[in-house]
């Protein structure tokens, strides 16, 4: 390829567009701190993602910061967790002085797996954190179950889930807290920026204060807070890209109904199912490179990079892997054999509403023809 071909490219208005909303800006002189755009974007996203509540925030890992944060919970205890995601996740937990500890996962939608969580826990247990790995819903409704057998609470990291409802709900409606991460690189992104949803009303004031330093009023400040707000060019950002992302789902489903036809007989090629129960966010798309397909997950994604097609081994190394939780940082308890398989196999392929047939074609006939031609 003469052009570097990327596993994503952000979503992005019409300049002329955005021009229009940052004479708005420029003429209100109000750059942040809770500004209009702020405010409209917080209301509309609550119609958007079919939830009670939204607090935004300047991204998705201090958003996921303050959730842990928000729910109090006891100083050293430990969050069953994850360890395949992105770095942010066990990291927000290791930031509130929690240790994560590392649960294995389910082999089709790569998610926690439920069934094995009640195995990790101790009377030191106090959270679950689930991740909706690539917009594969965790099994919600288990882990709830769990829960509230053990008195725990529920995190969900719904970074790559905009959108994803699971029985007809909106995933953000599951558990305690539910954190979207708006970064470029998601399907709705307002350059960077995420938000939290979350049912209990009292928790709004809380999450309030912790986003904004704990002040409440300009003589009043009611906790140990953090600056975790969104600006008004970011909001500007998010409230047009709100009117376009259903528009990039369908371009993305276009691509996946390509890609799942041409690789459905691909011996070798294991594409992880949806659940029938839940709607695709159009995130990503992983595939999982068996033993049996003639190259390795690292061979194939060293052909592709000679060729200027950038694919991504998310989420290798798996979070347990990492130097800072190889020490006593993470809880060591659990058989993490599934997790240890799977981030050797999976590859994200390049996605996004915008990605030109011919080069979609290139890509499916590469992995087809085991990179012969
Ligand atoms: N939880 C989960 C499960 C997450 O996946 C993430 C973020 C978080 C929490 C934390 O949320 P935030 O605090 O980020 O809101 C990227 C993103 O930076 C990161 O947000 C994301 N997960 C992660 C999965 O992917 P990298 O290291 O892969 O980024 P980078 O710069 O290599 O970008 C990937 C590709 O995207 C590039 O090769 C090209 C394209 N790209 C990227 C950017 C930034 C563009 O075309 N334009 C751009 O502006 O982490």
């Amino acid at each position: 390829m003469d052009k570097k071909i990327f596993v994503t490219q952000p979503l992005l208005p019409a300049l002329s567009d955005v021009e229009a909303e940052l004479a708005q800006i420029w003429a209100s002189k109000w750059l942040t701190n809770m500004g209009a755009k702020h405010n409209e974007l917080e209301t509309k996203l609550k119609d958007v993602l079919k939830v009670p509540n939204v607090s935004l925030f300047n991204n998705g890992t201090i958003a996921l910061l303050v959730a842990i944060k928000a729910l109090n919970l006891p100083a050293g205890s430990e969050v069953i967790t994850t360890p395949f995601t992105f770095a942010a996740t066990p990291h927000c937990i290791a930031w509130n002085d929690l240790k994560p500890v590392f649960c294995d996962i389910e082999p089709n939608t790569m998610t926690i797996d439920a069934d094995k969580i009640e195995a990790l826990i101790t009377p030191n247990t106090s959270a679950i954190l689930g991740v909706h790995v690539y917009g594969f819903p965790c099994d919600v409704e288990k882990i709830d179950a769990i829960a509230r057998k053990h008195n725990l609470k529920v995190i969900y990291d719904a970074a790559h889930a905009f959108s994803t409802e699971v029985n007809g709900r909106s995933i953000g409606t599951y558990g305690d807290i539910t954190m979207y991460s708006f970064h470029a690189t998601k399907l709705y992104n307002s350059i960077e920026g995420g938000c939290l949803t979350y049912n209990n009303p009292d928790l709004v004031r809380k999450i309030y204060n912790l986003r904004n330093f704990g002040i409440r009023s300009e003589e009043l400040v009611e906790e140990v807070g953090i600056n975790g707000k969104m600006n008004e060019l970011q909001a500007a950002i998010g409230l047009l890209n709100l009117k376009l992302f259903k528009n990039e789902q369908e371009k993305r489903a276009k691509v996946k109904a390509f890609y799942d036809a041409g690789l459905k007989d691909v011996k070798g090629i294991r594409i992880p199912q949806m659940p029938s129960t839940a709607t695709n966010s159009y995130q990503y798309y992983p595939i999982v490179i068996e033993d049996d397909y003639p190259l390795s997950r690292n061979e194939v994604y060293e052909k592709f990079k000679e060729q200027n097609i950038l694919t991504r081994k998310y989420f290798y190394p798996a979070c347990h892997d990492y130097e800072c939780y190889k020490n006593d940082l993470a809880v060591k308890l659990a058989d993490l054999s599934v997790v240890d398989d799977l981030k050797n196999k999976v590859l994200c392929l390049p996605y996004y509403g915008d990605l030109e047939e011919e080069v979609q074609s290139i890509i499916l006939n590469r992995i087809k023809y085991g990179f012969r031609s």
